[in-house]
């Protein structure tokens, strides 16, 4: 029978346990919350100050204003400026994290080494600093300072992050529109300043700061964060497993990281691998560690874990019965697991002092004490599996093999094999000739209003079937590994055959013995960072702005405010990025017109709502070949 739950069939499999076993799950929340506020899902109501809250009658036969005079366009640019900027404060926020992680490793006060002395010299070399410097401790402390410099800037210049790794022709762009972000904590400040009561009225202006914040989002968030991130932990290079709930084990202690910070989840990697020997000391086969949502892409990428789900499907890993602990660090965890944990033996771990709740074990996480902490956590979860209770244990039989870890670094070197001298040569040869139409990025979340995961994979195998080239992060990357689409049988069943040869010639040469996957596994939401330097390479090598490149980007099933907000950053580079799930902006015609098509003028790339699959991809396919024409390629 058909699920508009889901697709995935471990998860329609444990939505039936979880009936079985009285589990509430988030549909039931979902439908207990239905209908939901019209006013909210357009978008048009205000509680920025205690007069409030306002709404604005959309059929136009209540109120057409707030309590101060403000109009439904103004709240609606309002709310998103708001909602942008708390995504990029989650982005910016992880980030500082990990410049003070490699801050502290450089100067040899935590036990953190660094990995990727390579990339290091190239992020220097970048930043216009001298990367020759044998003392790698000593290089990394001034790409430190360089980027303390930038998050606390002072000055009235521009982050130097953007300015240094964007496209030439972009920073420009963004200079004349005033939109260069200074530093991206003053940024998110202005903008809940320029959205209290009586500041700005002007909704052309307020999406100009969402624009800006955008480029918070992308350049303070995303690339700093994955800069450092790859520095610390290694840069991703192609590796192969598994994904789907299937990855857990009845003989194993099952250890599940979730949420977005490697900073931990590295470490429960590794203590999981000392610690093993414990494990088997009461009666496991060893410690099978599985992600859920970026925590789990991260050590995916780097270090080979498998991913047991995303965002959606996050409960009903508990409901398996067979996950002895759930670690979570930050960002997308519900906050109802520990309701569901409690209704088995699963211990759910907190560890960070912005993430607590009541029911969970909270251990605390700090850079110095890291190692402590992910033993304790590793332990914990031995002595949990002690517990188990094997009649309660139901683990679907799915799972699928997964290739993942294409960093644009992995990517040129497969490419490299091809044309040693210029990498994106035989990819930009391989457009230029329509072999690949173009390149687009999904990205994004799972979001309860829609069929989880449906989306993500009926418009990729639309995509991938037109000889589209698919690169992906997030909890859609999820989607489509479950779905068989990041492997090489994938590429046989999927691809159209143009893209197929492609992808064979470069599996071939890079010595796969098979083809690449039809969608390439980019990494998690921070890492979309990637594929902002995928276009900026791709620009770079074409000497045109990214905004005339044949790519789109598309978050199918977008939940949370981070989407919004890299979904705008991807708007700033000129980039026509698709929504399947409208966002709270309908109750303004003037925001939505100028989100949609108004801005495109000025800034190149525009959002496209579209709530079908197929037809999301035709219109994202109608998108690339119109640049197609305009690049003088047929
Ligand atoms: O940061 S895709 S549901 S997990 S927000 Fe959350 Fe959305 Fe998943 Fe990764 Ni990104
Ligand atoms: Fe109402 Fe204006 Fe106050 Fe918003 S800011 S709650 S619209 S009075």
């Amino acid at each position: 029978m058909y699920d508009v739950r889901t697709i995935d069939l471990a998860a329609q499999e444990l939505l039936k346990k979880a009936a079985t076993d009285e589990i509430e799950t988030v549909w039931d929340r979902f439908d207990a919350q239905q209908p939901q506020c019209g006013f909210g899902t357009l978008g048009v109501c205000c509680r920025h100050c205690i007069q409030g809250p306002c709404r604005i009658d959309p059929f136009g036969q209540g109120p057409s204003k707030g309590i101060c005079g403000v109009t439904a366009d103004v709240i609606v640019a309002r709310n998103l400026l708001r909602q942008v900027a708390a995504g990029s404060a989650s982005h910016v926020d992880h980030a500082h994290d990990a410049v003070e992680a490699l801050d502290l490793a450089a100067q040899g006060k935590i036990d953190y080494p660094i990995t990727d002395e390579g990339k290091l010299r190239a992020i220097a070399a970048g930043l216009g600093l001298d990367s020759n410097m044998e003392d790698v401790n000593a290089l990394a402390l001034e790409v430190v300072q360089a980027a303390y410099k930038d998050m606390g800037n002072m000055s009235r210049k521009p982050m130097n992050w953007v300015v240094a790794h964007a496209p030439k022709e972009r920073v420009e762009v963004w200079e004349k529109l005033g939109i260069l972000p200074r530093n991206p904590d003053r940024e998110i400040r202005e903008a809940l300043y320029q959205t209290t009561m009586g500041m700005d009225a002007d909704p052309l202006n307020i999406l100009l700061a969402i624009a800006k914040q955008g480029l918070v989002d992308g350049y303070a968030g995303l690339k700093l964060t994955t800069d450092m991130q790859d520095i610390l932990f290694g840069t991703p290079a192609p590796v192969v497993t598994e994904s789907n709930l299937g990855v857990l084990k009845e003989d194993y202690v099952n250890l599940v990281v979730h949420g977005h910070v490697p900073l931990l989840s590295e470490k429960i990697v590794q203590w999981a691998r000392k610690l093993s020997p414990e494990a088997e000391a009461v009666g496991a086969k060893g410690i099978q560690v599985a992600g859920i949502c970026c925590s789990g892409n991260e050590v995916l990428m780097r270090q080979g874990v498998p991913l047991a789900t995303n965002y959606l499907a996050q409960e009903l890993a508990i409901v398996t019965g067979a996950v002895d602990t759930m670690v979570v660090d930050v960002q997308c965890i519900m906050p109802s697991l520990s309701k569901i944990a409690s209704c088995y033996h699963t211990e759910l771990i907190t560890t960070m002092p912005v993430v607590k709740i009541p029911g969970a074990t909270h251990i605390p996480f700090s850079l110095e004490n890291a190692d402590e902490s992910a033993q304790e956590i590793v332990r914990k979860a031995i002595k949990a599996f002690t517990k188990r209770d094997p009649k309660k244990v139901h683990i679907p039989n799915y799972r699928t093999t997964i290739m993942a870890g294409f960093s644009v670094e992995a990517i040129s070197g497969a490419l490299a094999k091809l044309d040693a001298e210029q990498p994106l040569k035989p990819l930009v040869d391989n457009i230029a000739n329509g072999n690949i139409l173009g390149v687009v990025a999904t990205v994004g979340c799972n979001n309860v209003k829609v069929t989880q995961d449906q989306f993500h994979v009926e418009m990729v195998k639309e995509l991938v079937k037109n000889n589209v080239l698919v690169v992906a992060t997030g909890c859609s990357a999820h989607a489509l590994a479950k779905a068989g689409l990041m492997n090489s049988e994938g590429t046989e069943e999927y691809a159209g055959e143009t893209l197929k040869g492609v992808l064979k010639a470069i599996g071939e040469a890079a010595g796969l013995k098979a083809p690449l996957p039809p969608v390439l596994h980019m990494g998690s939401c921070v890492d979309n960072s990637r594929i902002g330097d995928l276009v900026t390479a791709l620009a770079n090598y074409l000497g045109v702005d990214s905004a005339a490149l044949p790519v789109a980007a598309s978050a199918p099933e977008p939940q949370h405010e981070k989407a919004l907000s890299i979904g705008t950053w991807a708007v700033t580079m000129g980039i026509t990025t698709h929504l399947g799930v409208v966002p709270p902006v309908l109750g303004s015609k003037e925001v939505t017109e100028l989100l949609t098509n108004g801005l495109t003028e000025v800034i190149g790339g525009k959002f496209y709502v579209e709530t079908e699959p197929i037809k999301a991809a035709q219109g994202l396919i109608e998108d690339i070949k119109e640049k197609r024409k305009k690049l003088g390629l047929k």
